[in-house]
């Protein structure tokens, strides 16, 4: 850092607040917008540093995703859209709650400890949810960015995986040039038109799809997206920013209370689908003639991706590996339902994207979701570069070559850099379409085990920490036997819990045989994370 850097940081008027230590959770920094001003222009100065380390563009995203309006956030993402490398969240964390004296030493620390050559020029490349909070704290951002010589292309209100995908492509791009939007939407639309070739399916498929926007930033890029898949399918967007963001609405709201989101068509078996606030999440749902709700959640989506993937393996006849990745909120029916029916290997790692996302990439082609609807697919270079090869081979049958010429089309039409909303309902309508599906014939491949995930409020949600793929309870002492005993008492019965990473609240998740056993068994289990972890505000009596 040069004389005229370190006084900038040294004067800067974005002191420290006197909070409580924030931690760099799941997917970044998210707490109430007030007290963050300090930690967007640090994570500016840190995006800097990264950025030389890397000698790419690195991106920095504003939004607290599926939590309230009145919560913001910030995350770093790597050089190819990935998201920050584990070893630099606890850098991101002590940088983000030094005091403000020892700032500056920390700094030096991070630049020596990482051998980074500060002369280089860099860019970062930073997009921004729709929360109000956002102008303010992008300006403490910039700040942080501009007090280390750092230059700035901001895209504005996108979604995050955009984000992800102009930070990839920008480092990509033979000549440097920044990526557009333009290019993210033409990839996207032409390999889902293309896939669709000119065949017409008009039984029990219909190519119209209503879509709750969650009152966030996907409105936009869902109505972007049409124009760019003509009337192939007509999307349909409501919840579309009138109303407050994600507040009885979207994805998180819709998975986690089982029911219609605000202002939803409640009419029998029509075709409905849920995003998230920043647009990285999506499920699926409708309801019957009974007025039943029906949720097709992430492992729906998962399993419907690996149905296809295998049939479209099959009939090219290309030796790819194929793999799915869960965490251990997926419903154990779908686990089953992918190994001993479709006989495809599946993995189990722990709670948020970075973890499943390293792990996919162990497969050719890698299928990762969570329960939540948060996933995509990844086709490794060496798969991608066989797909190619492959289509220029005569030797090939015409169904071989139309398989192969479809698998391809997917590379396209999916945002590898990180799970997309709107790339993933592309992906789905694919499917649909060219099995003419109805949304009740997706559902029929197996029944869910019934299910319940609860929030439990505690006075300090890191006394409770886990293990085996956050599957197991290592403090407080004692909770994981009575979690054990509890389970011993329900058929089928399978419970874990675990500190939330982007709320303040502990997880809990059961399931178990009988639909009128599994309020009981998430109560008794809530109630023993309440007993064990000094629970605070009302106990889980009722759900
Ligand atoms: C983020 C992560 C997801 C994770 C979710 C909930 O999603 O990207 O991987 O599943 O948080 O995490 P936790 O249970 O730790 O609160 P989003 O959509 O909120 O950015």
């Amino acid at each position: 850092m040069n004389p005229s850097e370190i006084e900038s940081i040294q004067n800067s008027q974005y002191k420290r607040l006197n909070i409580d230590r924030i931690e760099y959770g799941t997917a970044g920094f998210r707490a109430r917008s007030e007290v963050l001003e300090h930690v967007f222009y640090r994570m500016g100065l840190l995006a800097v540093l990264r950025s030389k380390l890397k000698n790419a563009n690195i991106g920095l995203m504003i939004t607290a995703s599926h939590n309230p309006e009145s919560d913001n956030g910030i995350k770093l993402v790597d050089p190819h859209g990935e998201m920050l490398e584990i070893s630099w969240e606890g850098i991101a964390t002590d940088l983000a709650n030094i005091n403000d004296e020892g700032l500056i030493s920390l700094l030096w620390q991070i630049i020596n400890d990482n051998g980074i050559e500060m002369s280089m020029p860099v860019t970062i490349i930073i997009g921004r949810d729709t929360r109000k909070s956002s102008p303010l704290l992008l300006n403490a951002a910039i700040s942080g960015i501009k007090a280390l010589s750092g230059n700035v292309k901001d895209f504005g209100i996108i979604t995050t995986p955009q984000l992800h995908y102009l930070v990839a492509t920008t480092n990509t791009n033979a000549d440097k040039s920044f990526s557009s939007l333009e290019s993210y939407y033409k990839k996207l639309g032409n390999g889902f038109k293309r896939i669709r070739g000119e065949t017409q399916y008009s039984n029990k498929y219909k190519a119209n799809l209503y879509v709750d926007a969650a009152n966030g930033v996907g409105a936009n890029a869902l109505k972007d997206i049409q124009k760019y898949i003509d009337s192939v399918l007509t999307i349909n967007v409501f919840n579309d920013g009138n109303g407050e963001l994600n507040y009885n609405c979207g994805a998180d709201f819709v998975k986690t209370r089982s029911k219609l989101p605000l202002n939803s068509s409640n009419k029998p078996y029509v075709r409905l689908a849920s995003i998230d606030g920043d647009a990285d999440r999506l499920v699926y749902f409708y309801v019957d003639d009974q007025n039943k709700f029906h949720l097709m959640d992430g492992d729906r989506i998962a399993t419907l991706a690996a149905v296809y993937l295998k049939e479209l393996l099959e009939e090219s006849n290309l030796s790819l590996k194929l793999g799915i990745v869960q965490t251990a909120y997926a419903n154990g029916a779908s686990t089953n339902y992918i190994l001993n029916v479709l006989k495809i290997p599946v993995a189990c790692v722990p709670t948020g994207v970075k973890h499943l996302h390293a792990k996919a990439t162990e497969y050719d082609i890698g299928i990762y979701f969570e329960a939540n609807g948060h996933g995509t697919v990844l086709f490794k270079d060496t798969a991608i570069k066989l797909i190619q090869e492959s289509l220029t081979n005569t030797q090939l049958s015409t169904s071989e070559k139309t398989a192969i010429s479809k698998i391809m089309d997917l590379v396209d039409m999916i945002n590898q850099t990180v799970g997309d909303a709107i790339s993933d309902i592309l992906l789905v309508e694919t499917i649909l379409r060219t099995k003419d599906w109805s949304i009740v014939e997706w559902e029929q491949s197996y029944t869910d085990l019934p299910n319940k995930l609860l929030k439990v409020n505690v006075k300090d949600r890191n006394v409770v920490t886990v293990t085996d793929a956050n599957r197991r309870c290592v403090t407080p002492k004692g909770l994981q036997e009575k979690i054990n005993e509890t389970i011993a008492r329900y058929e089928k019965g399978r419970a874990f819990v675990r500190s939330s990473g982007t709320e303040d609240v502990i997880r809990v998740y059961v399931e178990c045989e009988s639909p009128s056993d599994v309020d009981k068994f998430a109560l008794e289990v809530a109630n023993l994370v309440y007993n064990f972890a000094n629970g605070i505000g009302p106990r889980p009596e009722s759900l």
